[in-house]
């Protein structure tokens, strides 16, 4: 049976959890379109995170590869379609670096684009009743920097690669709102979507991205 790598990210700036590392463990073991999913996470390092995709795409092979990631204060789910060659933080990553204005690769192309069925993607999210949005930056931090890098990555062996970004979980803002940590981020509104929406959410995206696939 085909496989399908997904990944989430480890939880960052401060937060106790990250609904991207949630739904890489909701889904891992998982069988969709007669694929086998195999959920992973992501540190959130720009040293390290390159590395551990690699490993990781060497070890599952797969026949497709999405990552996803938490996009704070982002209101829906998005459909990243472009990843940049540009790293530049404006918060330090886990290990404490921020590169400012650095490229993720010296001789890489400015961009790559997501090798995803986007409007079919947003289309059957929408259908579920779950809103979602194109999106044609990823940022200048660790999840556009890793769907620059797969995109290379996944290029060079025909594997179809790209990346959702997800707002806070509801249950997320409920615990910190509990802990006294609201405002998040500076911001009065903190939008979020449950869990269990996100990780439907999830099953849509690769219900659609695999639906394609020869091996599928
Ligand atoms: N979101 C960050 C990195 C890790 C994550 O979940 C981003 O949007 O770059």
């Amino acid at each position: 049976m085909a496989s399908v790598l997904i990944t989430g990210f480890e939880p960052y700036a401060g937060l106790a959890s990250n609904p991207s590392a949630e739904i890489a463990a909701a889904l891992d073991g998982m069988e969709i379109s007669g694929c086998k999913i195999v959920g992973r996470l992501l540190p959130v390092d720009f040293a390290r995170y390159h590395d551990r995709l690699k490993a990781l795409l060497d070890e599952v092979a797969p026949a497709l590869y999405i990552g996803f990631g938490l996009a704070m204060g982002e209101d829906m789910i998005r459909i990243e379609r472009f990843g940049v060659n540009l790293a530049d933080f404006d918060i330090p990553d886990n290990a404490g670096a921020s590169p400012r204005g650095r490229a993720i690769e010296p001789e890489g192309p400015d961009a790559r684009a997501s090798t995803l069925p986007s409007a079919a993607i947003r289309a059957a999210l929408l259908e579920a009743g779950i809103p979602a949005r194109f999106s044609n930056s990823a940022g200048s931090y660790l999840c556009n920097a890793t769907l620059y890098s797969a995109l290379g990555l996944c290029a060079a062996r025909g594997t179809p690669c790209g990346f959702i970004h997800l707002p806070y979980a509801s249950e997320q803002v409920a615990a910190l709102l509990r802990e006294g940590n609201g405002p998040l981020n500076g911001e009065s509104a903190a939008p979020s979507l449950p869990i269990e929406m996100m990780v439907a959410a999830a099953e849509i995206v690769l219900q659609v991205s695999a639906a394609g696939l020869p091996t599928a």
